[in-house]
């Protein structure tokens, strides 16, 4: 059995809490017992239009946010998915084992393509999680630590394996999703029936990585709450509260239970102030620990070129294996 585990954000605008909490933090202590690879997945980032010197930027910016939250490069693999041509190729091979109907059921794909309708909607967007099947795939995963909204992506990712080993012999892993029962979906600040998400044109609907202590603690103020009073953990009635909640849980370590016994009695002014306190303290030195990165491009793209490498070895090898199945090539 491989224990490998991997992961990857896409390098658009600028990450949230939401990508923190439901990614990032929850990485950290899984490279403790695990081998890990934690991609930046440039060329998914390109499925809707990027500037490209913006792109690039985001790359490094996306790297940065990896380290400072605490991936530590000399136990896991960051790497850039463009770097590595396997995950385009693979990506293709995927896309021949996928049925148009399984991609047009894809909520995500149903999000991004309304606004200008299907029809104008790139083609890749559309395949996009026969690539992000290829990703996972090509390194016999079997633990990918997501948001819950990568679900349905992770759930399509296991059938392409499964008809891939069916059609051609066994060759992949089956992955699993690892996915947190508190954190797994944080919710905009201004409507909590919406995901916290960078495309939101809200920005007081979401706190950055890269926002300073002041504004961070404006936007916890100006958060929506619940017509019914109490800081009590109630997701169906009291949906706005049990955000906030949830990340007072993640940032402080706090229980549920804790929590409402802190706050008993008290009012949303209350625990909003110490929310935007334990955001605060929680944030301040990753955000330094970005901008050290930022301001040393050197190390970081080091970091990247050694990643690139051990990431190839993997994937080439298996690639290897694959084309052989698949009858590619002489
Ligand atoms: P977009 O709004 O452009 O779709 P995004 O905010 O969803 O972007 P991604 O790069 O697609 O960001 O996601 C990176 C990781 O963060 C994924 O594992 C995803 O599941 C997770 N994630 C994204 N938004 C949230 C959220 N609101 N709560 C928890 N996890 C999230
Ligand atoms: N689709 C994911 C990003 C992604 C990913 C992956 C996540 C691309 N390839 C492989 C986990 C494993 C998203 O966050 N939007």
């Amino acid at each position: 059995m491989n224990d490998l585990v991997f992961s990857g954000v896409q390098p658009t605008n600028q990450l949230h809490l939401g990508n923190y909490i439901g990614a990032l933090k929850q990485w950290v202590p899984i490279q403790h017992d695990h081998r890990c690879l934690f991609c930046i997945v440039d060329l998914h980032a390109i499925t809707v239009p990027q500037e490209p010197r913006e792109l690039r930027q985001n790359i490094l910016d996306v790297a940065a946010a990896y380290l400072a939250s605490g991936i530590d490069p000399k136990r896991s693999t960051i790497f850039v998915q463009s770097e590595v041509p396997e995950h385009a190729e693979l990506g293709w091979i995927m896309g021949t084992l996928t049925k148009m109907g399984e991609l047009e059921r894809m909520t995500q794909f149903k999000d991004k393509s309304a606004k200008g309708g299907m029809g104008r909607a790139g083609a890749g967007l559309f395949t996009y999680p026969a690539l992000m099947a290829a990703d996972i795939l090509l390194y016999d995963t079997s633990a990918v630590p997501v948001g819950e909204d990568q679900m349905q992506h992770l759930e399509l990712a296991r059938v392409l394996a499964r008809r891939f080993n069916e059609r051609f012999g066994e060759t992949f892993q089956i992955p699993q999703a690892l996915i947190q029962k508190h954190g797994a979906r944080i919710m905009s600040l201004q409507d909590p029936s919406k995901k916290m998400s960078k495309s939101d044109p809200s920005d007081t609907s979401k706190i950055l990585l890269s926002d300073t202590a002041d504004i961070i603690r404006k936007k916890i103020m100006r958060a929506v709450t619940d017509t019914a009073g109490g800081v009590t953990y109630d997701a169906d009635k009291k949906p706005a509260v049990a955000n906030l909640m949830t990340i007072y849980h993640q940032v402080t370590g706090l229980t549920m239970k804790q929590i409402e016994t802190e706050f008993d009695g008290k009012g949303y002014g209350d625990f909003k102030k110490a929310l935007a306190e334990a955001v605060v303290a929680h944030l301040e030195p990753i955000t330094k620990r970005m901008q050290e990165f930022r301001s040393d491009p050197h190390e970081l793209l080091r970091i990247l070129d050694n990643g690139r490498e051990r990431a190839q070895l993997l994937a080439a090898e298996k690639m290897k294996l694959v084309r052989s199945r698949v009858g590619l090539g002489r």
